[in-house]
C-alpha cells in the first residue's frame, strides 16, 4: 500500500496526536495514520486504489482546518 508523509507543525502532545489522527482517518482514501511527535510527521497509509496526490491534498487541508500547519 502507498504511504504518504506530511510534515505537520504544532503537534505537542497526545491530544494533538489524537485530534490529527481523527481528522486524517476521516479523509476518504486514508486507511491508517501514524504520527511521530518528535519528527513532526504524519504518515498516512492509503487505500490501494487511492490517488496519492489527491488524498495528500485533502488530508493536508483537513489537518490545516484543524489548526495544524502542514508544510508543502
Ligand atoms: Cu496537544
Amino acid at each position: 500500500m502507498a504511504q504518504l508523509t506530511l510534515a505537520v507543525a504544532g503537534m505537542t502532545c497526545q491530544h494533538c496526536v489524537k485530534a490529527v489522527t481523527q481528522v486524517a482517518m476521516g479523509v476518504d482514501g486514508v486507511v491508517d495514520c501514524d504520527i511521530d511527535l518528535q519528527a513532526a510527521t504524519v504518515t498516512l497509509t492509503l487505500a490501494a486504489d487511492a490517488d496519492t496526490a489527491n488524498v495528500g491534498e485533502r488530508a493536508a487541508s483537513a489537518i490545516r482546518a484543524e489548526g495544524y500547519p502542514v508544510e508543502a
